[in-house]
């Protein structure tokens, strides 16, 4: 089983889609391993994103994610990663696919309401930055033998 890091961004808590998108994943069989609402340290904000810091987005993209608060999740499942990678959609919602969180709840790049990781490697570092191992909650969901072949 593979973990993903997941973040619903100032944006979507406060447009209230937290229910609509932990729906989402239940619904698809992931498993919820850790959640926290937080307002993210700007530290921890630069670490998730060190890969755009160099880009004229970055202060902007810094700024809006510390607007207020994030919704952390870690999901567990067969494929997290790319499975949730799918159902999160394109980085610009407005050519995200409908049916996905960003193709059916966002319009402008800088307001995609949600994060995801985008590798098993990201995931693990990423779920590090924002997780103590002992925050990660090892459970049964009662389906998972009907869930899985
Ligand atoms: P994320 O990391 O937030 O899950 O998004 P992503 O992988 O789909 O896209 P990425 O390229 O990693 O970009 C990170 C976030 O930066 C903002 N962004 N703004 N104004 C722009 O041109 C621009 N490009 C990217 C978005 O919030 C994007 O999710
Ligand atoms: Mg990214």
């Amino acid at each position: 089983m593979e973990r993903t890091f997941v973040m619903i961004k100032p944006d979507g808590v406060q447009r209230g889609l937290i229910g609509e998108i932990v729906s989402r994943f239940e619904a698809k069989g992931l498993k919820l391993a850790a959640a926290r609402l937080e307002v993210l340290p700007e530290d921890r904000v630069v670490e998730q994103y060190r890969e755009h810091m160099e880009k004229l987005f970055f202060p902007g993209l810094a700024a809006y994610i510390m607007s207020g608060p994030c919704f952390l999740m870690a999901w567990e499942g067969k494929d997290a990663v790319a499975v949730v990678r799918r159902m999160v959609g394109a980085t610009n919602p407005a050519e995200a696919a409908p049916g996905s969180i960003r193709g059916d709840f966002g319009l402008d790049i800088g307001r995609n309401v949600i994060h995801a990781s985008d590798s098993p490697e990201s995931a693990v570092r990423e779920l590090g930055i924002h997780f103590a191992p002992g925050e990660l909650v090892d459970y049964s969901r009662i389906d998972e033998p009907v869930i899985y072949e």
